[in-house]
């Protein structure tokens, strides 16, 4: 990573349109950017990491360009476009797309088994910016960050102490600090208003001056509807999921009608670490689907891949990952799934 050629390249850039992971590593990564440089703004909105085409047509209108916590080289966007573009991802990447138009930026391709989310990269590349160091840790915990970014942990220590308790700083002691809730306050925006909750996220975390400020807005109240609603069904997963026991794997269908596929498989392998976790949710459109590992002892992208190939998209990180099944092909994916659960 070179932050400094970075923070130049983004300085650069003309007007440019920053599209955002929907998640809280892509919503405060945006955020912290914005410290940076202004325009439009806009959270990926296709499934999982995908963009929508009418988003990939208003990107060619667009000056520049500024992709943040997305896996673009796993994407084809890229190939319509050809404005000045910088890419700030932490994903496994699959090719490195800096040309002399494009500013590729990942760290694992100088170490690939370094774990740095989006929002950490972003803090770094603003180098001594005062105050804001808490926006990138509530990134972090939502991404299962702490663990490789103790230096922030420490820096926001030193600013924000009331968020981060005096523990050591792991991912299971901060997801339950006012930083994990913060963290959590986005995904529950997500939930309960989808797109628009994100984008309100990404507008209240820019905009807060300190974390006391997120926690009397209208975050507060999709937290509320989210808690309970995820108590409800982890309950309904201890169960009702079906459980593989040679392998220590559960497949679960989501019963609400909240979008609750990751958070659910995130959750139950916080209680569950060496399970493997596969949960599905149906909608008109289709299957979602998240698996997580958390031990890492099976990789479920490639579960997951395996489930969805020739039906629809599936990928991400071997411990988490995501995926997608057309409509009218969710029994062949369950299918692909038990038999793999049966015997991994
Ligand atoms: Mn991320």
């Amino acid at each position: 990573m070179n932050y400094k050629k970075s923070r130049e390249f983004i300085s650069g850039l003309e007007k440019p349109t920053i599209v955002y992971h929907k998640d809280a590593d892509g919503v405060c990564s945006s955020a912290l950017i914005q410290e940076l440089v202004s325009g439009n703004v806009a959270p990926n909105d296709g499934p999982g990491i995908q963009l929508s085409e009418g988003l990939v047509e208003s990107l060619k209108n667009s000056k520049s360009i500024i992709f943040l916590d997305i896996p673009v080289d796993q994407l084809s966007v890229v190939d319509g476009l050809d404005q000045s573009m910088f890419i700030l991802d932490h994903h496994p990447p699959e090719k490195n797309l800096t040309n002399e138009n494009i500013l590729h930026q990942n760290p694992r391709f100088e170490d690939p088994d370094v774990y740095l989310p989006a929002s950490y990269l972003a803090y770094k590349l603003l180098e001594d910016r005062k105050g804001i160091a808490w926006k990138a840790g509530v990134g972090v915990v939502g991404d299962h960050g702490v663990e490789d970014c103790q230096d922030l942990m420490e820096t926001i220590a030193e600013e924000n102490p009331e968020i981060v308790g005096d523990g050591g700083y792991t991912y299971n002691e901060m997801k339950d600090s006012k930083l994990g809730m913060i963290a959590d306050m986005i995904e529950a925006s997500k939930v309960v208003e989808g797109l628009d909750g994100i984008r309100k996220s990404q507008n209240i975390i820019r905009d807060a001056e300190k974390p006391n400020d997120v926690f009397e807005t209208q975050l507060r109240d999709f937290y509320e509807i989210y808690k309970k609603e995820m108590s409800k069904e982890e309950d309904r997963f201890e169960r009702e999921a079906e459980y593989f026991p040679g392998t220590n794997s559960y497949l679960y269908e989501i019963s609400t009608s909240y979008s609750l596929v990751s958070d659910i498989s995130t959750s139950m392998s916080n209680k569950k670490p060496d399970a493997v976790i596969i949960v599905y949710q149906r909608e008109s459109y289709g299957m979602k689907i998240s698996g997580r590992c958390q031990n890492g002892r099976v990789d479920v992208s490639n579960i997951i891949k395996h489930a969805v190939d020739g039906h629809g998209t599936g990928g991400g990180h071997p411990q988490a990952a995501g995926g997608f099944v057309e409509r009218g092909k969710e029994e062949i994916a369950l299918q692909r799934f038990r038999e793999k659960l049966e015997g991994i």
